[in-house]
């Protein structure tokens, strides 16, 4: 008896010991599944071509969309990972999405990346995933509207969970002070040169007046304007733009003039204090993030190109969903039932 318990729990003691080394090499295999370029190179060879055929086919008739998306990206890759999980719809069961948190209720394209996921899914059914659609649409975009160009390694899966909340704590406010800047970008493995680097994208887009109206007509309560915003930048966007507080459905370009060119204008703006957002302005408020926008000010449009281009591959790998965790989605909007 003592034997046969003792040769028992020896042999549990291997198949633990055994179990426990398969588990180990599954999850090793877990942690270690990558993005890599080309990803669907031999599942859905055509896959990158069709989502890029497409945006070359309709974004030119669109241009403004280039901006929208990419804020797409930026908004999926702070919540979960670049998982899809922004696509996701609330459910009538009362699940409250990331779409419906107040971040997003100005993000614009998602029947773009519906039409998009619908070319993809006539080729190759259920292989590419929503996530690596958002991230190859809002690059392939970029692009095409004359900006910079990036690496975008693919194997995304997407998410199953979208929770309104995640976004309200991930995303940064507009009112943002460089605090929390620097935190909710450290959140995200960016540190302060990608968070200069990434703030570039608003010298492309549209703001509406909502997102910076504190700043022209109640900054701290007693009907007064933010000191830190050109006063005759805000005396304009008051007389011309921005006529009342309540004002929500004005938009206001981000980079004057030249919104639809991906230049450094936008950091010249911000030295002019003409920067649209709080978290525009705090990006002068530290020396380290000073110092890189007088660096990059100092440099060529294609130095810029080339640091927004690593400081975007960066946001994208990270905390991404890949291996055999989460799905390949059907619909961009829904999880697969
Ligand atoms: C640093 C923290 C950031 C804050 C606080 C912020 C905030 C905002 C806000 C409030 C808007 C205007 C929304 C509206 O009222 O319609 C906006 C627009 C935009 N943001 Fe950001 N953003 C940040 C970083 C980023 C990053 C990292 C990217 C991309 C890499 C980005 C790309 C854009 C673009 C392209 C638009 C224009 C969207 C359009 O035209 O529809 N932003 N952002
Ligand atoms: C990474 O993603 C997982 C789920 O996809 C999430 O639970 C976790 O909070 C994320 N981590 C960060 C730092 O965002
Ligand atoms: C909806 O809510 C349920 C219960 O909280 C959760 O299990 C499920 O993952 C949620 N769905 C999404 C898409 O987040
Ligand atoms: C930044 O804002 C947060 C609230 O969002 C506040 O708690 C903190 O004190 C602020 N930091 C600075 C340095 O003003
Ligand atoms: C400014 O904000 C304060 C406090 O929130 C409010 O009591 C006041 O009515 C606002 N004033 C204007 C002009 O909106
Ligand atoms: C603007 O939005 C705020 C809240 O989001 C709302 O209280 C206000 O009534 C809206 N103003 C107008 C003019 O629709
Ligand atoms: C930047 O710092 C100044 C004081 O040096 C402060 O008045 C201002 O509110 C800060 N701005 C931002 C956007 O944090
Ligand atoms: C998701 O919601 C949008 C409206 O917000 C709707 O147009 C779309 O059909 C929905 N998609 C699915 C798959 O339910
Ligand atoms: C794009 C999108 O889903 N926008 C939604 C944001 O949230 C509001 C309500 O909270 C919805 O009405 C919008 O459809």
């Amino acid at each position: 008896m003592r034997i046969i318990s003792a040769h028992h729990s020896h042999f549990t003691g291997i198949v633990t010991l055994l179990l426990g080394v398969v588990v180990l090499g599954l999850m090793t295999a877990e942690a270690e599944a990558q993005l890599q370029m080309n990803f669907y190179s031999s599942s859905c060879p055509k896959g990158e071509d069709i989502i890029r055929g497409f945006v070359e086919k309709h974004i030119p008739n669109a241009p403004s969309l280039a901006a929208a998306l990419i804020r797409m990206h930026f908004h999926d890759c702070f919540v979960r990972g670049c998982d899809g999980s922004v696509l996701l719809n609330s459910s009538s069961s009362g699940n409250q999405t990331e779409k419906v948190a107040t971040p997003n209720l100005t993000l614009r394209g998602f029947d773009f990346i519906d039409r998009v996921k619908a070319a993809v899914e006539a080729e190759c059914p259920g292989v590419v995933s929503c996530a690596d659609i958002i991230a190859l649409v809002a690059r392939d975009s970029v692009v095409v509207t004359g900006g910079p160009t990036w690496k975008v390694p693919t194997g995304r899966r997407d998410g199953l969970v979208s929770i309104a909340s995640e976004a309200l704590n991930n995303i940064p406010p507009p009112t943002s002070n460089f605090s929390n800047l620097q935190t909710l970008f450290g959140n995200q493995g960016l540190d302060l040169k990608d968070l200069v680097l990434l703030s570039g994208a608003h010298t492309i887009g549209v703001s509406h007046c909502s997102s910076f109206s504190n700043r022209l007509y109640n900054f701290t309560g007693v009907g007064d304007q933010d000191p830190n915003l050109d006063s005759e930048y805000a005396a304009n966007l008051k007389a011309n733009k921005c006529k009342s507080p309540n004002d929500n459905t004005t938009i206001v370009e981000m980079d004057p003039g030249s919104r639809k060119t991906f230049d450094l204008n936008y950091y010249s703006n911000v030295l002019k204090r003409r920067g649209l957002f709080q978290s525009d302005a705090a990006l002068t408020n530290n020396s380290v993030t000073l110092a890189n926008i007088k660096r990059l000010l100092a440099g060529s449009l294609e130095n810029f190109y080339a640091e927004f281009a690593l400081s975007m591959e960066k946001m994208g790998r990270n905390n991404v969903t890949t291996g055999s965790a989460g799905e390949i989605r059907k619909h961009c909007a829904v999880v697969n039932s």
